[in-house]
């Protein structure tokens, strides 16, 4: 018999969920020896895959970059994931909940970046400095696994759960901003649910930043112009159901809203 488990058939199986809305269970459950340099290798093969059938990279996204995420996943260490096209969802468009299996939604700050970042060695000040524009983010995350239990090399082989995002229209330039003190407050159906400060993101979201410049150099990527960051959950998620009006508020950012049907 032949070990079903490589970067192969892991890429597939968690693709095939996705594409067939259906959980899993861990894969590090068959798989004990799944590290993480294997698991982002089957991150990547799950990226060409999507690249296969037409989608295009818009950026990367890191994934437990606060205290209040580490604690609810049970995971201490960030992890960096691909952003598509396909992700992108427009604002005022209702998010059709059938088309995921379990989305939670999170509030996130977004930059978007005017010039590439190539690590190793990048600080936050000089990641800052390629930076065009910051942006109030929803990023509703949909793990393949059931009840999203999983661990580390299991959410790193599965895009940190990459779901859908929605980005702020307000783009606002960095100059002048004190994102660690940028508030955030989310909403939903009216009620206030979570709030925290851009302190909450590795103590700013420029760290956050460099973290994935020098994370993706030792995989040989530089972070590219236009590229959209989304820089992690400021607050833990929220389960979403049909109906939920979701509003992410910022201080400087503006607001962004999505509504599930
Ligand atoms: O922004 C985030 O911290 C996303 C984490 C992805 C893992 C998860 O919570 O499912
Ligand atoms: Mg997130």
């Amino acid at each position: 018999m032949t070990y079903k488990w490589n970067v192969s058939s892991a890429a597939h199986t968690l693709i095939d969920a996705e594409n067939r809305r259906q959980e899993l269970g861990k894969i590090t459950d068959e798989w004990p020896e799944l590290d993480l340099d294997v698991a982002y290798q089957v991150q990547d093969e799950t990226l060409a895959r999507r690249l296969m059938r037409g989608e295009h990279v818009t950026g990367v996204k890191l994934g437990l970059t606060s205290r209040a995420k580490q604690e609810r996943m049970g995971i201490s260490s960030p992890l960096t994931a691909w952003l598509t096209d396909a992700m992108t969802l427009a604002e005022g468009v209702p998010l059709q909940l059938d088309s995921l299996i379990h989305p939670r939604v999170e509030p996130e700050i977004v930059f978007v970046l005017g010039e590439a970042i190539e690590g190793p060695g990048i600080t936050a000040a000089v990641a800052l400095q390629a930076v065009r524009s910051v942006h109030a983010g929803l990023e509703v995350i949909d793990s393949r696994y059931r009840d999203f239990d999983f661990r580390l090399p299991d959410v790193v082989a599965d895009n940190a759960s990459s779901g859908r995002i929605v980005t702020g229209g307000l783009s606002v330039a960095p100059a002048g901003l004190d994102l660690a003190l940028e508030p955030c407050v989310l909403h939903v159906n009216g009620e206030v649910v979570h709030t925290a400060t851009g302190a909450a993101v590795q103590g700013h979201p420029a760290e956050a930043l460099a973290l994935a410049a020098n994370t993706l150099a030792a995989r040989g990527v530089a972070l590219q112009p236009g590229w959209i960051v989304y820089t992690g959950g400021l607050t833990d998620a929220v389960h979403l159901q049909a109906g939920d009006h979701v509003v992410a508020e910022f201080g400087h950012l503006g607001s962004v809203v999505m509504t599930a049907s």
